[in-house]
C-alpha cells in the first residue's frame, strides 16, 4: 500500500511538475489585438534576498500551508488592522519601480542583484460586458515569476525570455484589487540559461503586463501559414478555449486576398483546413506585404496581419519563396545600449533593427533567447528575415529531465507567440553546446518538438568548427546534430579566440555536408574611439583589419549561405573584466554603447553591398 501512495504522490509531484513545467499550453496569442488593459507603469517594490516573504523559519512554503502568515507572507500585501498588530513589510511605504523594465538598470544599487523581488501593484478593474473571463499576461520576466491575485497565488513560471499567462477569472473584484508577482533571478546549474553566460542577469518584470478579457469560449491561438513546399495553399488551424468549444463554426477572412474560410471546431475545440489561394502577394525580405486576417466566431473578431512567404533549403540553398538568398545578416542582443538595459519598447525595436537595416542587413539573429513580440512584429513589417534562439547555451544539465522540460516549455512558448510572423525563417534550439551523448540526445528530441510543432519553419543550431587533427589550419565541422538541422551553423573566432587576423586568409574550411551553411557568429572587440596600428588589439584597427581578413576567408566557402557577425552593438557582460577597455561591457558591437559606429560596420556594409549585387 505504502508503494502505491508513493507512486501517487510521485504523480501528483510530477504532474505539478508538468503544470508548472508546460505553461506553454495556456498561452494566448496575438495578445496585441486583444482587449487589454495596461499593468504597466509605476509599481512599487521590496527587495528580498532571503526570500523570507516566501519561505517560513522552517523553510516552508507559505503559499502552501493551510494557515498564511499575514505579518510575513508579503503575497498577501496585508495592512495593520490595529495599532498593535505586527505586519513586518509595507508595499506603500516602500520604493516606485517602472515596469516593464529591468531593475538592474533603474537602481544603482540592484546593478549586481541577483535574488528575489516583490513587485506590487494596485489597480480598479471594471468588466467589459459580453468578456467574462479574465488573464494576467506577462510579455516575460525573468527568471522565475510567482504570481498573485488579492493573496491568492494564480501560477508559477519558469524561463526569462518569454510570454506567460494565468486566468484570474472568478478571482478579480469589481473595484480595487492588488496583484503581487515574486520574480527571481538567481542563476542556477540546473537552469536554462545556467549560471554561465556572457551576457547581463537583467531581472524583473522585463516586457508588457496586461490583463487580457475574453469571451467565454474564445479564440485563443491559430496559425495561418503556407504549406510546407506549396504557394498556394495557406493552411488554417484555429484553437478555441471555453465551454462551447466543441461543434462551433469559425470564420477566417482574408479581404484583400478576396479569401474565406469557414470550418467547424472538432471535439478538442480545434478548426482544420486549407485554403486555394492562387494570386497571392507574397512576404518578401526587403519588399514585405503583410494581409489584414480576420477570425471570426460567434460575433466576436480578432484581427492579425500576417505575411504569406515559402521557406525552404534545396541542396545548398536556401529559398524564400523558391528564390536563393544569402542571409546578410547580424547578431542581436535584447539590449539597449544608449539606455543601458534590456530592451522592452516598439522605440527599442526600431533602433536596433534600424542600425541593421543600415548596415544593409536582410536577416537578423536574435541571440541567445526570443526576444520580445516587438522586435518579429517589427522584422515583419521592415521585410527582415529572423533566427530566433532559446537560451540553451554552453553548459546545460543534458541529463536532467527537468531542464529538458524547461528548455523544451521555452521552446514551444516561443514557437507558439511567433508561428505566424513571416519573418522568422529558423528556430535555433542551442548555442555552442559541448559535444557529448547525453547532450546529443537532449538536443534530438528538442529539433523533433520543433519540427513536431512547426512543420515549415527550418531548424539549426550554433555549433562549433574544429581543427582537423593533425592539420594546423584545416577547420571542420562535426558535430552529430548537423546530420539532424536543415541548415548547418557553426560559431568561428578565427583571428580573434584563436590566431590573429594575419593567419585568418591561411585557413580553409572542409564541409562535408550538402546543406546550406551560416555563420552564426564571427567576430573581435574594439573600444570605439580608440586607435593605433592595426596589429593593437582593442583598437578600431584591429577590429577592422579582422572583419576585411574574415570576409575574405568565408567567402570562399562554397556552401556559405549567410553570416550573422558578432553583434551589432556592445552589451553588458559580467565576464568583461578589462579596466578602461572593458568596463563590464562586451565590445565586440560594431557600434558602441553611444550609437558610434566602429570601422569594422563598414568592411561588413561594404560585403553586404556585394552579397546583394551578387543575389540580386
Ligand atoms: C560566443 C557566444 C557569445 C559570446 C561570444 C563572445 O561564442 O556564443 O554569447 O558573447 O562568443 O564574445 O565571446
Amino acid at each position: 500500500k505504502a508503494t502505491t501512495i508513493l507512486a501517487g504522490l510521485c504523480l501528483l509531484q510530477s504532474a505539478m511538475g508538468l503544470i508548472y513545467a508546460q505553461t506553454w499550453q495556456n498561452l494566448i496569442t496575438n495578445i496585441e489585438n486583444r482587449q487589454v488593459t495596461t499593468l504597466n507603469g509605476m509599481w512599487k517594490y521590496i527587495v528580498d534576498p532571503y526570500e523570507s516573504g516566501y519561505y517560513d523559519y522552517r523553510r516552508q512554503v507559505r503559499d502552501q500551508q493551510s494557515w498564511q502568515n499575514t505579518a510575513e507572507a508579503l503575497y498577501l500585501a496585508h495592512k495593520p488592522a490595529h495599532k498593535g498588530e505586527r505586519v513586518e513589510y509595507d508595499f506603500d511605504k516602500s520604493d516606485n519601480i517602472i515596469v516593464p523594465g529591468d531593475w538592474n538598470s533603474q537602481k544603482e544599487k540592484l546593478f549586481y542583484y541577483e535574488g528575489t523581488i516583490w513587485y506590487y501593484k494596485k489597480f480598479v478593474f471594471t468588466p467589459t460586458p459580453g468578456l467574462p473571463r479574465q488573464f494576467f499576461y506577462f510579455g516575460a520576466a525573468n527568471y522565475e515569476s510567482d504570481v498573485y491575485l488579492n493573496g491568492k497565488k494564480l501560477g508559477k513560471h519558469i524561463g526569462g525570455f518569454t510570454p506567460f499567462n494565468f486566468e484570474a477569472t472568478g478571482l478579480l473584484k469589481e473595484g480595487e484589487n492588488f496583484i503581487v508577482v515574486k520574480v527571481d533571478n538567481a542563476r542556477g546549474l540546473e537552469k536554462v540559461p545556467t549560471v554561465n553566460t556572457d551576457w547581463w542577469n537583467y531581472g524583473g518584470l522585463t516586457r508588457d503586463v496586461l490583463l487580457v478579457e475574453v469571451p467565454e469560449t474564445y479564440i485563443k491561438d491559430y496559425y495561418i501559414q503556407l504549406a510546407k513546399g506549396n504557394s498556394e495553399l495557406i493552411e488554417i488551424h484555429v484553437e478555441l478555449d471555453g465551454p462551447a468549444k466543441v461543434g462551433q463554426v469559425v470564420t477566417v477572412n482574408i479581404p484583400d486576398a478576396k479569401l474565406t474560410f469557414t470550418g467547424v471546431s472538432d471535439e478538442n475545440g480545434v478548426v482544420r483546413g486549407s485554403i486555394k489561394a492562387r494570386k497571392l502577394q507574397y512576404w518578401n525580405p526587403g519588399k514585405p506585404f503583410l494581409y489584414d486576417v480576420n477570425l471570426s466566431y460567434n460575433g466576436h473578431t480578432l484581427k492579425d496581419r500576417i505575411g504569406f512567404r515559402t521557406i525552404a533549403v534545396k541542396g545548398r540553398d536556401i529559398l524564400v519563396n523558391g528564390k536563393p538568398v544569402f542571409l546578410r545578416g547580424i547578431s542581436i542582443h535584447e539590449e539597449n545600449p544608449l539606455r543601458g538595459g534590456r530592451a522592452y519598447s516598439a522605440e527599442d525595436a526600431r533602433i536596433l533593427l534600424g542600425w541593421a537595416k543600415e548596415l544593409g542587413c536582410n536577416y537578423v539573429r536574435l541571440a541567445h533567447y526570443p526576444h520580445n513580440e516587438n522586435m518579429v512584429r517589427l522584422a515583419d513589417e521592415l521585410g527582415i528575415l529572423v533566427w530566433s534562439e532559446v537560451p540553451v547555451y554552453w553548459t546545460i544539465q543534458w541529463e536532467n529531465q527537468e531542464t529538458y522540460n524547461n528548455a523544451e516549455n521555452q521552446l514551444l512558448e516561443m514557437i507558439t507567440r511567433d508561428k505566424n510572423r513571416a519573418s522568422v525563417i529558423i528556430w535555433s534550439i542551442a548555442n555552442e553546446t559541448p559535444v557529448s551523448p547525453a547532450r546529443t540526445g537532449f538536443l534530438k528530441r528538442m529539433i523533433s518538438t520543433t519540427r513536431e510543432a512547426d512543420p515549415v519553419r527550418l531548424v539549426s543550431a550554433a555549433l562549433e568548427r574544429h581543427e582537423k587533427p593533425g592539420s594546423r589550419n584545416v577547420q571542420i565541422i562535426e558535430d552529430p546534430i548537423q546530420d539532424y538541422v536543415d541548415v548547418i551553423s557553426f560559431n568561428q573566432y578565427l583571428g580573434w579566440y584563436s590566431g590573429t587576423p594575419a593567419q585568418i586568409m591561411d585557413n580553409e574550411y572542409e564541409i562535408n555536408y550538402d546543406k546550406p551553411v551560416i555563420i552564426s557568429e564571427l567576430g573581435g572587440g574594439a573600444l570605439q574611439g580608440f586607435h593605433g596600428e592595426r596589429d593593437e588589439i582593442w583598437t578600431e584597427e584591429y577590429q577592422e583589419w579582422l572583419y576585411e581578413e574574415t570576409v575574405r576567408m568565408i567567402d570562399r566557402i562554397p556552401q556559405l549561405r549567410g553570416v550573422t557577425p558578432w553583434i551589432l552593438a556592445d552589451f553588458r557582460s559580467p565576464r568583461r573584466l578589462l579596466p578602461d577597455i572593458q568596463d563590464g561591457w562586451n565590445r565586440k558591437g560594431l557600434i558602441s554603447q553611444t550609437g558610434n559606429k566602429k570601422k569594422a560596420f563598414y568592411v561588413l556594409k561594404k560585403y553586404y553591398e556585394q552579397k546583394a549585387k551578387e543575389y540580386g
